[in-house]
């Protein structure tokens, strides 16, 4: 039986901050979701929104409401939602709530980590996912100039990271990744736009071709798939789409269009772990298909559902999960995620797979709130 879940609001100083084409950051926010039964064990999961909606319609505040008004209730009114590990139930429970896939993910992560807590297992093995560990890469916001990114690729290629991915925007692209290029001719290496450029600019994005590079994830319009499709055929440098994938069928159109070949899969953005794991059994179906598991700044209790669900044998190119250190001075977890020659390794311990650190996270709470039946 759910006995209770918990939301907190958490706000986390970052040790550098993280600029994207839409922003910078200087502190990691989010809401941890805590979701506990009457035998005293716990599923956490974290929702990684900021306050802005900013990356996508959904915030802190629209995700607060729509958890604390109309999912948590319905899921908390159905105890056979919790007396049995049944993901068809809590799915129908939220079903009549439209969008919000970020919210509805905050539960249905917390409902599968709560499920590997009482049986007892990883939650990797709860997924159906056996591999022992995982490559990773990180991603590098913009910098205040070239000098610097160069030093921030070198630190990170230094400790191992299997994929340098550098954040771009009007003004910072074609002539940074000329640079970087020059600097480091064969590492692997890929830019995230964020929603930047639109058609009219295709001469230009046409410009990135000649680097080698991995991919361009999410160029154009964050709810684009049919853009994609033209600038796709004109460009030789994979697409990979991020914003515009908010469920399986939207990675089917988008991989069957050819609007991308590859998939940025964020378990947030595509309602759930079940749904994330439906997207990677699709990419794997054709073998120009590709997908990677996508970060956003999460704390250890993101990361840690993150590594689990890339250990997928789907995932077939490195993730943006970096260790903790790369964002935080202290993390909610012990031990902390950490990254060795770009390996990260899937925990073998029971549920999340780590300690999730109480003092630490009411460190970092600004704001709670405890909902029962
Ligand atoms: O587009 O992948 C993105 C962070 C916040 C919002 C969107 C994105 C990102 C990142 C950071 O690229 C990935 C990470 O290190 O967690
Ligand atoms: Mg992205």
């Amino acid at each position: 039986m759910i006995t209770s879940i918990k939301l907190r609001q958490l706000a986390m100083p970052l040790v550098h901050p993280f600029t994207t084409s839409f922003g910078t950051q200087t502190v990691k926010e989010g809401i941890l979701v805590e979701m506990h039964d009457n035998e005293g064990h716990v599923g956490y999961s974290e929702i990684p929104l900021t306050s802005q909606p900013d990356y996508c319609y959904e915030d802190i505040s629209t995700a607060w409401h729509v958890l604390g008004d109309f999912l948590i209730p319905a899921v908390l009114k159905n105890p056979e939602v919790g007396s049995t590990f049944s993901y068809t139930l809590l799915m129908e429970a939220m079903q009549p709530v439209r969008g919000h896939e970020f919210a509805k993910a905050g539960l249905e992560m917390a409902y599968w980590v709560l499920g590997a807590e009482r049986e007892q297992v990883p939650l990797s093995r709860l997924l159906g996912a056996d591999k022992t560990e995982v490559p990773v890469g990180v991603s590098i916001g913009v910098q205040e100039d070239l000098d610097t990114l160069l030093k921030r690729i070198g630190h990170f290629l230094d400790l191992g990271y299997k994929r340098i991915k550098i954040k771009i925007k009007p003004g910072w692209d074609v002539d940074v990744v000329k640079v970087v290029r020059a600097e480091y001719a064969d590492i692997p290496l890929m830019v995230d736009a964020n929603s930047a450029y639109s058609l009219r600019q295709i001469e230009y994005l046409k410009d990135l071709d000649p680097y080698q590079l991995m991919m361009i994830e999410q160029p154009l319009h964050y709810n684009d798939i049919i853009d994609h499709i033209k600038l796709q055929s004109e460009l030789h440098t994979p697409i990979c789409l991020d914003e515009s994938i908010h469920s399986v069928d939207d990675a089917r159109k988008a991989l069957e269009s050819a609007a991308c070949s590859v998939i940025n899969v964020k378990v947030a953005r595509v309602g759930g772990l079940m749904n994330a794991r439906l997207i990677a059994e699709l990419c794997a179906t054709k073998p120009e298909w590709h997908c990677w598991c996508g970060g956003m700044l999460e704390s250890g209790v993101g990361r840690m559902i993150n590594i689990a669900l890339q250990a997928i044998e789907g995932f077939d190119l490195p993730s943006d999960t970096s260790g903790s250190d790369r964002y935080f001075k202290e993390d909610l977890i012990n031990p902390p995620v950490v990254v060795k020659d770009g390996m990260v390794s899937v925990p073998k311990g029971k549920g999340l797979g780590a300690e999730v650190l109480e003092d630490v996270v009411d460190k970092y709470t600004v704001r709670s709130q405890t909902f029962k039946p």
